[in-house]
């Protein structure tokens, strides 16, 4: 298969699980052309079947706004001529799907040929590109609703062959939403690397993040308003009252100096670890606890990733995350909006040595749920499918 897939580069679940796949498909032989502003950052492989494109802009003065979304869709014609893409799929709607939507209605035009940049070489017309769609969270919870995008991005949904969502949740949010029938989006959930995610008993960073009885307290995120930063400080000086730790903020984002600016008025900034933008691994695997608090995490990767290294999990019983984390058993829910109850059910878990190493373990137990071969298996055969290879590679 010949697939492009289009993500952003940035530090965040929707271009960590793109970029994975990529790099998987990739392993298996597919030609794989992925599209974005920027290379990615976990695109790290190469493989002579992996290629990174880079969409350009064009700062000419008229244009107040760039138009990213026509740059990408020439981009994505391009790459049906040039290479043959037989399969666009886009990662977060806004605007990958719309962009890709609109390649495809210009490649529908077969009077092109010969008279476009990229002439089909036989002449021929060929088989519309095929159009999947990879929802993610704020695509659909947040951004997608806003007056401003919601006609084009619930058009461009419509438009697509396959839509899939990491969570059952999110797949019912977009029905409720933007009028998709309900089971037509597949529900895939995201995967980790079990192996770069993984318990580590040395702790590599404990002794630089805290002295000698201090707990480790985790959050990583891009600090947007819908990681509800106020809620973290606030669970973490719930358990402060009772235990001695710290707060370690992995990442980089909008909300990060309202973290800084309530852990000083709460007589907490000593306690607080600003890494910025790292690699986790480390520091998860150095961690006592994760907190996610998030208004509506559609799935939470950074959790999975957290429960990997064998991190317990407190965040919301809302949203997609209980499909990932287990109340009581690899780490605790409480309901939305309940801070307090979080940070005092994380020092009840602390203080209760055997059932705080049972979550760790379970934690590690539940993330191997979420391997990646099954669930690339499970891409793979929904992209198959959408050009007739389905079960030729089945019976392969
Ligand atoms: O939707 C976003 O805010 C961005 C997106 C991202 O690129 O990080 O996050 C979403 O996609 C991740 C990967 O599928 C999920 O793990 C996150 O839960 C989801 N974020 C939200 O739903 C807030």
């Amino acid at each position: 298969m010949r697939l492009a897939i289009v993500c952003y580069p940035t530090y965040g679940g929707s271009g960590v699980v793109a970029s994975e796949l990529a790099i998987h498909l990739a392993e298996r032989g597919h030609d794989v052309h992925v599209v974005s502003y920027e290379q990615p950052f976990r695109l790290d492989r190469s493989l002579p079947n992996l290629t990174f494109h880079g969409v350009q802009g064009s700062d000419y003065p008229l244009f107040r706004y760039p138009h990213y979304t026509l740059n990408l869709s020439n981009k994505l014609i391009e790459l049906v001529e040039d290479h043959g893409v037989e399969v666009i799929h886009s990662h977060y709607a806004i605007p990958h799907a719309v962009a890709a939507w609109q390649a495809r209605e210009v490649l529908k035009d077969c009077s092109r040929t010969g008279t476009n940049r990229f002439p089909r070489k036989d002449g021929s017309c060929r088989a519309p590109v095929k159009l999947a769609c990879t929802l993610h969270g704020t695509d659909i919870t947040l951004v997608g609703r806003e007056r401003a995008y919601y006609e084009m991005t619930r058009f461009a949904i419509k438009q697509q062959d396959l839509i899939t969502a990491p969570s059952a949740w999110l797949a019912a949010e977009t029905d409720r939403y933007f009028d998709t029938r309900p089971g037509e989006i597949r529900a895939i959930p995201n995967f980790v690397d079990l192996v770069r995610f993984s318990p580590d008993a040395a702790q590599p960073w404990r002794a630089t993040l805290a002295p000698e009885g201090y707990r480790v307290i985790t959050h990583v995120s891009n600090f947007r308003p819908v990681k509800r930063i106020e809620e973290v400080v606030g669970a973490f000086a719930a358990l402060r009252r009772r235990m001695s730790a710290v707060l370690v903020l992995v990442g980089d984002g909008p909300e990060l100096p309202k973290a800084e600016h309530l852990a000083r008025e709460l007589g907490l900034r000593d306690d607080l670890r600003l890494l910025g933008q790292q690699r986790p691994e480390p520091i998860l695997q150095s961690s006592d606890l994760f907190l996610l608090p998030s208004r509506s995490e559609s799935f939470g990767l950074s959790a999975l990733e957290a429960m990997a290294c064998g991190v317990p999990v407190l965040g919301y019983s809302s949203g997609g995350l209980p499909e990932v984390v287990e109340d009581g058993i690899s780490g605790v829910l409480c309901p939305e909006g309940s801070d307090i109850c979080l940070g005092t059910l994380a020092a009840n878990l602390l203080d209760d040595q055997p059932r705080y190493l049972a979550m760790r373990a379970a934690a590690r137990l539940r993330a191997e749920q979420f391997a990646p071969k099954p669930i690339v298996d499970r891409y793979e055969r929904e992209l198959l499918a959408l050009i007739g290879e389905g079960e030729r590679q089945a019976t392969a």
